[in-house]
């Protein structure tokens, strides 16, 4: 596995930033640079050839990552050559909040996010952050096939994106510098937490307290004891090296927090019909090869984290941690009622 490095994270920001300002002062409009560059019918059948760029912020070998290069190679493919998409795992083109920036601006084309910072662009998104409200991953799925599913995808429209697809990334749990086995040891804890304003809630009902920070910095974070916990997946916890750092892991289950990959408004706009059915479609198509990914590599990183002897509790009657964070529901439910219906009714 490798650990995510920001060694050259901050030359290629500040490459982003003196283009993104050379295109607001009057270069091409779109900022799709590159489209306007290699565009306009240099191909012998008139069709425009293309260059995007998709940011990942995990490893190269995470599974979403090898199903951002299975899309990126369906688009080749399916295009005929014209349309290339380089994909830039590691966080190399920035964190997940900063991406989603520059791809409202239109400087990154595409990106494959979690739904956790999504709530901060798009509020319906937040609905996913809501604690404990699905089963299962095959509730989730079933909710995410279904017509709100792909009606979320569409309004992320109205956000200067346009999402493509969801991608598998099981549950979350925390893990902790200090031994976890039951609510009361969260008591107090600061707990790093994506930037999402439900996260703060969520925690404080807990009795914690949220720090939202960066991913790239939770390892540090926890190294230096400016937090104490954090909260993930099995493939996280493990592909980031956390584990290292924070040996205590109980099993809540807490979120299901799905991917989502997805385009800028602004290089979608300008595509035509013919080229948005190859990306919608190879999204599509992209989705069944990262579950398979995900499955193997979900069962490969708790084997590993065990056997590396991080303390893992299993919660053996959640009810008592769906009660503390009722509140939350009653607070921030009310605003998601017709999609937590729905989330109800998919239950298998
Ligand atoms: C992971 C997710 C990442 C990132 C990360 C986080 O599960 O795949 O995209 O959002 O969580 O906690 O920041």
């Amino acid at each position: 596995m490798f650990k995510r490095s920001k060694r050259f994270f901050l030359p290629v920001v500040a490459t982003l930033t003196i283009s993104l300002l050379l295109t607001a002062c009057g270069g091409n409009n779109g900022g799709t640079s590159n489209t306007e560059a290699n565009g306009g019918g240099s191909a012998a059948d008139d069709k425009p050839t293309y260059t995007f760029r998709l940011a990942e912020t995990h490893a190269p070998d995470y599974p979403t990552t090898l199903a951002d290069y299975k899309f990126a190679e369906l688009v080749k493919e399916r295009s005929d050559g014209r349309i290339t998409i380089d994909v830039f795992p590691s966080a190399q083109l920035g964190e997940e909040k900063a991406v989603l920036e520059q791809v409202q601006l239109g400087a990154i084309e595409f990106t494959r996010v979690s739904t956790g910072p999504m709530a901060e662009f798009n509020q319906d998104f937040g609905v996913f952050s809501l604690p404990y409200i699905f089963d299962n991953d095959e509730h989730l799925w079933n909710f995410l096939n279904g017509e709100h599913g792909a009606k979320l995808l569409g309004s992320l429209e109205d956000s200067r994106m346009k999402g493509l697809a969801y991608y598998s990334a099981g549950s979350r749990h925390f893990y902790s510098r200090t031994p976890i086995t039951s609510l009361e040891d969260l008591q107090g804890l600061k707990i790093r937490v994506q930037q999402n304003k439900l996260n703060i809630d969520l925690m404080e009902a807990l009795g914690a307290s949220a720090t939202p920070m960066d991913f790239g910095e939770v390892y540090s974070g926890l190294q230096t004891g400016v937090i104490d916990a954090a909260e993930n997946n099995y493939p996280s916890y493990y592909s980031t090296r956390h584990y290292e750092v924070a040996n205590h892991l109980i099993l809540d289950g807490h979120q299901r927090l799905p991917e989502v990959l997805l385009i800028s408004k602004m290089a979608w706009d300008k595509l035509s019909d013919e080229d948005k059915e190859i990306i919608e479609q190879a999204a599509k198509d992209s989705v069944e090869y990262q579950l398979e990914e995900w499955a193997k590599f979900e069962h490969e990183a708790e084997e590993q984290v065990r056997a590396a002897g991080v303390t893992i509790t299993e919660v053996d009657d959640i009810s008592k941690w769906q009660a503390a964070v009722q509140t939350v529901i009653d607070e921030h439910g009310a605003a998601y009622q017709e999609v937590l219906d729905a989330i109800q009714s998919a239950r298998p």
